[in-house]
Protein backbone atom coordinates (compact mmCIF):
# COMPACT_ATOMS: atom_id res chain seq x y z
CA UNK A 1 0.00 0.00 0.00
CA UNK A 2 1.40 3.61 -0.93
CA UNK A 3 0.97 5.84 1.26
CA UNK A 4 2.67 9.40 2.42
CA UNK A 5 4.21 9.43 5.73
CA UNK A 6 3.72 12.32 8.17
CA UNK A 7 5.91 13.22 11.65
CA UNK A 8 5.49 15.92 13.90
CA UNK A 9 8.30 16.82 16.41
CA UNK A 10 5.53 17.83 19.05
CA UNK A 11 1.90 17.48 19.84
CA UNK A 12 1.57 21.28 19.33
CA UNK A 13 2.86 20.98 15.67
CA UNK A 14 -0.53 19.64 14.86
CA UNK A 15 -2.60 22.66 14.83
CA UNK A 16 -0.25 23.73 11.42
CA UNK A 17 -0.44 20.60 10.45
CA UNK A 18 -4.24 19.24 10.38
CA UNK A 19 -4.14 21.82 7.07
CA UNK A 20 -1.44 19.07 5.60
CA UNK A 21 -4.00 16.09 6.63
CA UNK A 22 -6.92 18.27 5.33
CA UNK A 23 -5.27 18.70 2.46
CA UNK A 24 -4.75 14.34 1.84
CA UNK A 25 -8.43 14.38 3.21
CA UNK A 26 -9.32 16.42 0.01
CA UNK A 27 -7.70 14.47 -2.38
CA UNK A 28 -8.27 11.02 -0.83
CA UNK A 29 -4.47 10.49 -0.14
CA UNK A 30 -3.53 7.48 2.04
CA UNK A 31 -0.87 8.87 5.05
CA UNK A 32 0.11 8.06 8.01
CA UNK A 33 0.67 10.60 11.03
CA UNK A 34 2.66 10.40 14.02
CA UNK A 35 4.94 12.37 16.49
CA UNK A 36 8.30 11.92 17.40
CA UNK A 37 11.32 13.63 17.41
CA UNK A 38 14.79 14.09 16.55
CA UNK A 39 15.73 14.93 19.92
CA UNK A 40 13.18 13.62 22.54
CA UNK A 41 12.72 10.29 20.98
CA UNK A 42 15.49 9.15 18.41
CA UNK A 43 15.37 5.76 18.25
CA UNK A 44 11.42 5.67 17.68
CA UNK A 45 11.90 7.92 14.99
CA UNK A 46 14.38 5.59 12.92
CA UNK A 47 12.41 2.45 14.08
CA UNK A 48 9.30 4.09 12.22
CA UNK A 49 10.83 5.53 9.23
CA UNK A 50 12.30 2.13 8.30
CA UNK A 51 9.10 0.33 9.17
CA UNK A 52 7.22 2.73 7.48
CA UNK A 53 9.27 1.97 4.36
CA UNK A 54 8.55 -1.23 4.52
CA UNK A 55 4.81 -0.68 4.62
CA UNK A 56 5.02 1.71 1.98
CA UNK A 57 5.72 5.36 2.57
CA UNK A 58 6.73 6.91 -0.71
CA UNK A 59 7.24 10.25 0.84
CA UNK A 60 8.41 11.63 4.36
CA UNK A 61 6.66 15.12 5.35
CA UNK A 62 8.32 16.24 9.27
CA UNK A 63 7.40 18.94 10.54
CA UNK A 64 9.40 20.62 13.04
CA UNK A 65 10.04 23.71 15.23
CA UNK A 66 13.21 26.01 17.02
CA UNK A 67 16.60 23.19 16.36
CA UNK A 68 14.40 21.70 13.88
CA UNK A 69 16.45 18.39 13.10
CA UNK A 70 13.79 16.14 12.16
CA UNK A 71 13.57 15.78 8.75
CA UNK A 72 17.72 15.44 8.26
CA UNK A 73 17.34 12.70 10.71
CA UNK A 74 14.59 11.31 8.32
CA UNK A 75 17.16 12.09 6.03
CA UNK A 76 19.97 10.44 7.32
CA UNK A 77 17.84 6.76 7.47
CA UNK A 78 16.20 6.71 4.13
CA UNK A 79 16.67 7.37 0.27
CA UNK A 80 13.10 8.40 -0.15
CA UNK A 81 12.22 11.84 -0.46
CA UNK A 82 12.06 14.07 2.40
CA UNK A 83 10.12 17.49 2.73
CA UNK A 84 10.47 19.64 5.76
CA UNK A 85 8.17 22.18 6.91
CA UNK A 86 9.55 24.41 9.25
CA UNK A 87 7.42 25.31 12.22
CA UNK A 88 7.00 28.97 13.66
CA UNK A 89 7.01 29.72 17.32
CA UNK A 90 9.80 29.99 19.74
CA UNK A 91 12.37 32.42 20.42
CA UNK A 92 13.06 33.41 16.43
CA UNK A 93 9.39 32.57 15.70
CA UNK A 94 10.33 30.56 13.14
CA UNK A 95 13.60 31.65 11.44
CA UNK A 96 15.62 28.74 13.27
CA UNK A 97 13.63 26.31 12.18
CA UNK A 98 13.66 27.49 8.69
CA UNK A 99 17.11 27.48 8.44
CA UNK A 100 18.07 24.06 10.74
CA UNK A 101 15.45 22.31 7.98
CA UNK A 102 16.43 23.86 4.60
CA UNK A 103 20.79 23.38 5.62
CA UNK A 104 21.83 20.00 4.84
CA UNK A 105 24.67 19.13 3.40
CA UNK A 106 25.30 17.72 0.08
CA UNK A 107 23.87 14.64 -0.84
CA UNK A 108 21.31 14.65 1.93
CA UNK A 109 18.47 16.58 0.52
CA UNK A 110 15.64 17.98 2.53
CA UNK A 111 12.46 19.85 0.62
CA UNK A 112 12.03 22.84 2.53
CA UNK A 113 8.72 24.69 2.19
CA UNK A 114 7.24 27.59 3.87
CA UNK A 115 6.56 28.90 6.98
CA UNK A 116 3.15 27.88 8.80
CA UNK A 117 -0.11 26.94 7.27
CA UNK A 118 0.91 27.19 3.79
CA UNK A 119 4.40 25.58 4.06
CA UNK A 120 1.57 22.11 5.53
CA UNK A 121 -0.54 22.62 2.46
CA UNK A 122 2.17 22.95 0.10
CA UNK A 123 4.21 19.98 1.53
CA UNK A 124 1.17 17.76 1.23
CA UNK A 125 0.55 19.10 -2.13
CA UNK A 126 4.12 18.60 -3.28
CA UNK A 127 4.37 15.04 -1.88
CA UNK A 128 1.19 14.47 -4.15
CA UNK A 129 3.15 15.77 -6.86
CA UNK A 130 5.18 13.04 -6.40
CA UNK A 131 3.14 10.27 -6.25
CA UNK A 132 1.21 11.32 -8.92
CA UNK A 133 4.37 10.23 -11.51
CA UNK A 134 2.77 7.33 -10.89
CA UNK A 135 -0.65 7.38 -9.94
CA UNK A 136 -2.45 8.68 -13.30
CA UNK A 137 -5.76 9.00 -11.72
CA UNK A 138 -4.31 11.48 -9.06
CA UNK A 139 -2.30 13.75 -11.64
CA UNK A 140 -5.54 13.80 -13.45
CA UNK A 141 -7.02 15.78 -9.89
CA UNK A 142 -4.08 18.00 -9.58
CA UNK A 143 -4.53 19.18 -12.74
CA UNK A 144 -8.16 20.12 -12.61
CA UNK A 145 -7.40 21.39 -8.82
CA UNK A 146 -5.13 24.22 -10.44
CA UNK A 147 -8.10 24.89 -13.00
CA UNK A 148 -10.30 25.31 -9.82
CA UNK A 149 -7.71 27.60 -8.81
CA UNK A 150 -7.48 29.75 -11.66
CA UNK A 151 -11.14 30.47 -12.28
CA UNK A 152 -11.46 31.46 -8.15
CA UNK A 153 -8.55 34.05 -9.52
CA UNK A 154 -10.85 34.84 -12.69
CA UNK A 155 -13.64 35.04 -10.50
CA UNK A 156 -12.39 37.02 -7.61
CA UNK A 157 -11.55 39.90 -10.07
CA UNK A 158 -14.91 39.69 -11.56
CA UNK A 159 -16.25 40.35 -7.69
CA UNK A 160 -14.61 43.27 -7.27
CA UNK A 161 -13.49 44.93 -11.13
CA UNK A 162 -14.76 48.70 -11.85
C1 LIG B 1 10.10 21.01 18.27
O1 LIG B 1 10.03 21.94 19.29
C2 LIG B 1 8.69 20.62 17.99
O2 LIG B 1 8.57 20.19 16.65
C3 LIG B 1 7.91 21.86 18.26
O3 LIG B 1 7.71 22.63 17.07
C4 LIG B 1 8.83 22.64 19.21
C5 LIG B 1 8.22 22.82 20.57
O4 LIG B 1 7.83 21.57 21.09
P1 LIG B 1 6.99 21.48 22.44
O5 LIG B 1 7.87 22.06 23.50
O6 LIG B 1 5.72 22.27 22.20
O7 LIG B 1 6.71 20.02 22.64
O8 LIG B 1 10.85 19.89 18.62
Amino acid sequence: MKFISILMGSKSDYEIMKHCVDTFEKFNVKYELIISSAHRSPQRTRNYVKEAEEKGAIVFIAAAGMAAHLAGTITAVTTKPVIGVPMKGGAMDGMDAMLSTVQMPAGMPVGTVALGKNGAINAAYLSMQILAISDAELAIKLKEDRIVQSKKVENDSKDIEV
